[in-house]
């Protein structure tokens, strides 16, 4: 890819005087709206990342805007010292759309999954009567659920786990869409087992799908034991999948459901966790919290981006549009291409390396065409466009996807 000089510039600063904890596709974006980002030359993509679907509702939603400008030149931060008139609406919302009695407002979704992990052992000593200190929380092989030195401890992936040691103790690995893993280690040890963590679809491990009845089982599974089934729904969730939530797909009701990510449609950082009383009110005033959780800010921003998500139908949307993607790029011959895979609109092609070109110069290819998208472990691609596309933009992607691939034969 040919780089301006103005890009080369806003690169090497970030070179110079930021930390060197990713490798960015050489696009410097300067502005974004609806399914389309610029770039600082002017240039217009396709953005198929959606910030690892954190924008679903497109960029800079109007009304997402609106609510944020608008309560920005009202009140921004409070603190949870004091009450606020946003959060109530907010946390009521939340109740209405997911069925949960109570909301835990957070920012990041590592913070969220940090708080489900609390609420577990809680649970697990005040509800279960595990005894002090033996809680087991199980996670799955491939997880990602963030970057806090307890979610790497259980991170099977070294170059998110390596050398962050000291781990944090008590949470144990099984292999992912493996039920009878889950029933062994519930059958050795399920009285000292607080939660079971899980995303619905593993996103980082490169968008890979359970079989169908994996969650269902999973569930039955830890009803059967007396232990929190633990939903991350911080990539799946919010119309992602073709469902609000992902584990609707099965028809299951989480005893805890992790959001992040485009629960603020891509505004500021907004995550939350769900959970009836039985599970929410083991934590105590002072036991847990976070200085801008639930800031009105958010609150306000998270309204319309939930509100956003169903007025524009955007579960349906991606359902139907998810569908049309998978259709036509399986049935698109390449000798790049091993598999196509996915749910609604989180998707992901599987390359095969050839002509000695990998995912990542698919990607450049792809950028240099006007379609944003990045690759994960050296031979996956995730494609995930903002919900709002139409099929005609959709349509349109997929054409520069294929002629990408093509010019690379
Ligand atoms: C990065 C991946 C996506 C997540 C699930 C919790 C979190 C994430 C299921 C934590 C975050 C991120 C973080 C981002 C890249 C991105 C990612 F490739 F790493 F896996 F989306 F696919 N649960 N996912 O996917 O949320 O604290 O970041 O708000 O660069 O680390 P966070």
């Amino acid at each position: 890819m040919a780089l301006s000089d103005k890009s080369l510039q806003f690169i090497e600063l970030e070179n110079a005087y930021g930390a060197h904890n990713y490798h960015p596709l050489p696009v410097v974006l300067s502005k974004g709206k609806g399914i389309s980002v610029w770039d600082v030359d002017g240039k217009q993509y396709f953005d198929f990342l959606s910030a690892y679907s954190a924008v679903n509702q497109g960029h800079c939603h109007p009304k997402i805007v609106q609510a944020l400008t608008g309560q920005a030149q009202t009140l921004c931060l409070t603190s949870r010292a004091f009450y606020n008139d946003c959060l109530g609406a907010y946390e009521e919302l939340a109740h209405r759309i997911f069925g949960y009695d109570k909301m835990l407002p957070m920012n990041s979704g590592a913070e969220a999954v940090e708080t489900a992990l609390k609420l577990a052992r809680k649970w697990g000593y005040q509800k279960k009567g595990i005894p002090e200190n033996k809680a087991v929380i199980v996670a799955c092989t491939n997880n990602f659920h963030g970057r806090t030195i307890s979610i790497v401890s259980f991170s099977t992936d070294s170059e998110a786990h390596d050398e962050y040691g000291p781990y944090t103790p008590g949470i144990e690995t099984i292999p992912y869409n493996n039920p009878d893993a889950l029933k062994q280690i519930l059958d050795e040890k399920a009285d000292f087992i607080a939660g079971f963590l899980v995303e619905p679809i593993q996103g980082e491990a490169g968008v890979v799908v359970p079989d169908d009845g994996y969650l269902k089982t999973c569930h039955e599974l830890c009803q059967r034991h007396k232990v929190l089934f633990i939903a991350d729904e911080v990539q799946t969730g919010i119309c992602r999948t073709g469902k609000m939530l992902c584990c609707d797909h099965e028809g299951i009701r989480p005893d805890m459901v992790i959001l992040g990510k485009a629960l603020s449609g891509g505004v500021l950082p907004a995550s939350a966790v769900l959970a009836d009383d039985e599970v929410m009110l083991t934590v105590k005033p002072g036991q847990h919290g976070s200085t801008f959780g639930g800031f009105p800010l958010a609150c306000k921003v998270a309204i319309a981006a939930l509100t956003v998500a169903i007025d524009e139908r955007l579960a349906e949307k991606a359902a139907r549009l998810g569908k049309i993607f998978r259709d036509e790029l399986g049935g698109f011959r390449s000798p790049f291409i091993a598999e196509i895979r996915g749910k609604g609109l989180l998707n992901a092609v599987v390359i095969k390396p050839h002509n000695g070109k990998k995912a990542w110069d698919v990607c450049l290819k792809m950028a240099e065409n006007g379609l944003l998208a990045k690759p994960t472990h050296d031979h996956i691609i995730r494609f995930a466009p903002p919900l709002v596309i139409t099929e005609e933009e959709l349509r349109r992607a997929i054409g520069i996807i294929k002629e990408s691939i093509c010019e690379l034969e």
